[in-house]
């Protein structure tokens, strides 16, 4: 695998313990070997590190957009993260994210941030799993007046939502739905590579190799 921005975040992402391997219970209820904690970036080093690969990530895929969307909780540091990785780069971006609970009093309501209205909104993220909070957050955008323009996240686990029914991934489905391009830093299939080049992962490999057997997508 080249030096770019997936190997460097895989690096990174193991260096903050930000990935695990070992026995995982997901949002699904389906039980993984790997598991990725993006709260784990808990220091202005490793969030500056890890928006880096996220700018990275999005210049390599030419997604146009011109406000970031961090999504309550995960989202929001790394939406916030990314933003001030664009104004470190030149470019100064509006950014706007949500709370889960609306507030009554004060200014009201569950966005913060720069109006989304009329803006071609990327959505910062974490991980794809079976793509419910994304669609949550395609919602939020709609409602604001907002048009999606992508999604970017960290890890895209390419999971088949119903392996029994179809193989299509959930970042797939959700790309197709929404007509919208889903950029990961990393997926599923780079983490093989980058573990098929490294002597202490050859057991996490196998581990790995049997789940995604078991309810990995076909892209
Ligand atoms: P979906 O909403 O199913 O796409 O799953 C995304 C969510 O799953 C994330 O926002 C996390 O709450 C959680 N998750 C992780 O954070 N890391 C993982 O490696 C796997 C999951 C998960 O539960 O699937």
């Amino acid at each position: 695998m080249p030096h770019d921005h997936r190997s460097r975040f895989l690096q990174l992402a193991l260096r903050a313990d930000a990935l695990r391997f070992g026995d995982f219970t997901l949002k699904s209820g389906r039980r993984s070997p790997y598991f990725f904690n993006a709260g784990l970036f808990n220091s202005g080093a490793l969030l500056a590190e890890l928006a880096g690969c996220y700018a990275d990530a999005i210049g390599a895929h030419g997604v146009g957009f011109d406000l970031l969307f961090g999504p309550a909780y995960k989202g929001i540091p790394l939406a916030t993260a990314v933003a001030c990785e664009y104004a470190r780069r030149g470019r100064d971006l509006p950014l706007a994210f949500n709370r889960k609970e609306a507030k009554a009093h004060g200014e009201g309501g569950t966005l913060i941030g720069a109006p989304m209205a009329g803006k071609r909104v990327l959505i910062v993220d974490d991980v794809i799993t079976a793509g419910t909070a994304i669609r949550e957050a395609l919602t939020i955008i709609r409602d604001a007046g907002g048009i999606a323009a992508g999604i970017v996240i960290a890890l895209d686990r390419q999971e088949a939502v119903a392996p029994d029914v179809s193989r299509r991934s959930a970042a797939q489905t959700v790309a197709d739905e929404h007509g919208l391009p889903v950029v990961s830093v990393a997926s599923l299939a780079d983490l093989l590579e980058f573990a098929g080049g490294n002597a202490d992962l050859v057991a996490q490999r196998e581990r790995l190799l049997a789940y995604r057997a078991a309810y990995g997508s076909e892209t």
